[in-house]
């Protein structure tokens, strides 16, 4: 299966992800190809839509104590449901959509969240500091929520002039 990223602004990234009811080849194809695509492009973490796929399906993959990203660390989320939130923090996120553009959101610190596996098994997980940012992120992926929607609109605004900038100057590269 090829894929690549879809970057911000296409409208792709708006659309609301639908809930998955097949647990079958084709899933697991779609999340085989999604986990070398967020690797190679040194992401933790990556929402189906972010692909073009319009499935609630999400990979997190975080870095250990040494910076690396054992595939042991892999968590597959199939129509995951935050449940629970609690607390306050704030991290300054990037997002594989939005490339270059790193910015503080605040987000809860902790929370529950419930999904499925890849073969429809119902798990729980309560997760607190990084990885319940990433959740959140992805999560509202499949919502059609970028975290650039979290700016005021005074940051956005200057996040939209410096974006337009970049996306001409990587055309122009290219010519
Ligand atoms: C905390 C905050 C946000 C998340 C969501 C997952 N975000 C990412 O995985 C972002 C990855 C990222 C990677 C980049 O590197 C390359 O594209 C090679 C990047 O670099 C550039 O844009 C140049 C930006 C973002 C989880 C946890
Ligand atoms: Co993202």
């Amino acid at each position: 299966m090829k894929l690549s990223i879809v970057e911000y602004p296409n409208k792709k990234l708006r659309e609301k992800s639908i809930i998955v009811e097949k647990f079958d080849k084709e899933l697991h194809k779609l999340l085989d190809a999604m986990y070398p695509i967020m690797m190679n492009t040194n992401g933790i973490g990556l929402a189906a839509i972010q692909v073009s796929h319009a499935k609630q399906v999400l990979i997190l993959n975080l870095p250990d104590e040494e910076d690396n990203q054992p595939i042991d660390n892999l968590i597959e989320m199939i129509n995951p449901v935050i449940t629970n939130k609690n607390g306050e923090t704030t991290y300054q996120e990037g997002c594989l959509s939005v490339p270059t553009f790193y910015e503080d959101i605040i987000r809860a610190e902790s929370l529950s969240v419930n999904y499925q596996d890849r073969d429809g098994n119902t798990k729980t997980l309560e997760a607190n500091g990084l990885l319940s940012i990433a959740i959140q992120h992805e999560v509202d992926h499949l919502n059609g929520i970028l975290f650039i929607d979290k700016l005021t609109s005074s940051r956005r605004r200057k996040f939209e002039k410096e974006y337009k900038r970049m996306q001409k100057e990587k055309k122009n590269s290219k010519k």
